[in-house]
């Protein structure tokens, strides 16, 4: 049995949803610096709006993280007749530091067969452990903690074999491969685990003495998932099969915010997809509307540095707004999808700040989205650059989200070398 028994809190009562009495609010300028100085020119933020930008995401939001060390891949298993012969899966142990304490990220990736070219991804983190994204049973069970909750029905925090395949609806495997890309896949607990207590696995406790982790602005587990991503990002470089040139990270919720702080900050990445990610990911801060700073940072502590806690009903104090996380990932693509009935994650909220980003992208010469929200209809994808949608339905990612994200990439070129588009 697991040592740490931590369920997340229940969402809190006192939740606005009533849009009739949403405060006004005034959103910093993305393109003015901080000294008042106005961003003119593709240059210019390249220069010094990005890099400041970065550093008050890292100093106010999620915290700083150590420069990147080289990883160690090994493989761990190969099956060539995966989904009936439709992809090749490989777990991969991606080893980040040395010796004692060093991280073994497991990943997962599944290659469609008989490509003619390495072929573009789909790289995300799974909440449960990887075997919980696929039913194959051959998949390596997740070790260590893993989060319990009513939906999962996994007891003490155990990886169990019951658990196999229970979010498969989130990983589209042959979809995505029958589309000529593969996915790849590590459990966010072998990167940090998503408690808030003292641990001795992942990637914090791996390099723990590069940083004072008690600092107010040493990274949360955010920072860590997003760092994780990027050393994923780095054995994919090494397998032929795969073009890093285009690998989209993805993520939900919670890893839909660290799929957008990893774009933001490592522009390898072609792509972010971000669903249902809200409070700390695509949503307005300011907005007051669902999940809101003081919910997240008392239930979720961990996610962020402790700097980001002082927030809580003071979000008009943030130098920036999430509008500016989305404008990080200018000129790249960036998809931000919602669900109707999600109001904890702020669907509007989330696309004002598609909105709010879009001057950015035109300094590039590229058009953001421009749709008015009124105008929003479900199962409609809106935008350029940055794409949205809204489906019906809660709080998921499903293959009718992905639908709309293929079309996406494919249009921006994220695509099987050879496909016209
Ligand atoms: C919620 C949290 C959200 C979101 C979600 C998830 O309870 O308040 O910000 O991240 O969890 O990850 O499913």
């Amino acid at each position: 049995m697991s040592t740490v028994r931590w369920v997340s809190p229940p969402r809190p009562a006192d939740v606005d949803y009533d849009e009739a009495r949403v405060p006004p609010f005034e959103l910093p300028d993305v393109l003015v610096a901080s000294d008042g100085t106005r961003i003119a020119s593709a240059e210019a933020w390249r220069a010094r709006r990005r890099p400041e930008l970065l550093e008050l995401f890292s100093r106010e939001v999620y915290g700083r993280t150590p420069p990147p060390v080289p990883v160690r891949v090994a493989v761990a298993s190969v099956d060539e007749q995966a989904c009936f012969g439709l992809v090749t899966r490989r777990e991969l142990d991606v080893t980040v530091g040395e010796g004692d304490g060093s991280a073994v990220l497991r990943v997962l990736v599944f290659v469609p067969r008989g490509a003619r070219g390495p072929v573009p991804a789909f790289l995300g983190i799974n909440l449960l452990g990887n075997h919980t994204v696929h039913p194959d049973p051959k998949i390596r069970l997740a070790t260590g903690w893993v989060p319990q909750s009513p939906e999962t029905g996994i007891p003490d925090h155990e990886p169990t074999e019951a658990s196999r395949g229970m979010h498969a609806r989130r990983w589209p495997v042959e979809l995505l491969a029958a589309a000529g890309y593969a996915l790849v896949t590590v459990y966010a607990g072998d990167i940090d685990p998503d408690h808030p207590y003292a641990r001795e696995r992942g990637v914090r406790y791996a390099l723990r003495d590069a940083l004072d982790l008690d600092a107010g602005d040493a990274w949360g587990a955010i920072s860590a998932w997003a760092y994780g991503l990027s050393r994923v990002l780095d054995a994919l470089e090494q397998l032929p099969e795969i073009d890093a040139a285009r690998v989209a990270v993805i993520g939900h919720s919670r890893f839909g915010k660290a799929a957008l702080w990893a774009a933001a900050r490592d522009e390898r990445f072609a792509l972010a997809v971000a669903s249902g990610s809200g409070c700390a990911g695509a949503k307005l801060s300011r907005r007051r509307f669902g999940e809101r700073v003081a919910h997240i940072t008392t239930r979720f502590p961990h996610w962020f540095c402790k700097n980001f806690h002082a927030y809580a009903d003071r979000e008009d104090a943030l130098p920036f707004d999430q509008h500016a996380l989305l404008a990080l990932l200018a000129p790249r693509p960036v998809y931000i999808a919602s669900a109707e009935q999600d109001l904890w994650a702020d669907p509007k909220g989330e696309l004002l700040a598609c909105l709010a980003a879009s001057p950015v992208y035109a300094l590039f010469g590229r058009s953001g989205i421009d749709v008015s929200p009124e105008a929003i209809r479900l199962n409609v994808s809106y935008g350029d650059h940055i794409g949205y949608h809204r489906r019906p339905g809660g709080h998921d990612i499903l293959a009718a989200d992905f639908w709309h994200v293929l079309a996406f990439a494919r249009r921006h070129a994220i695509q099987e070398s050879g496909a016209s588009h």
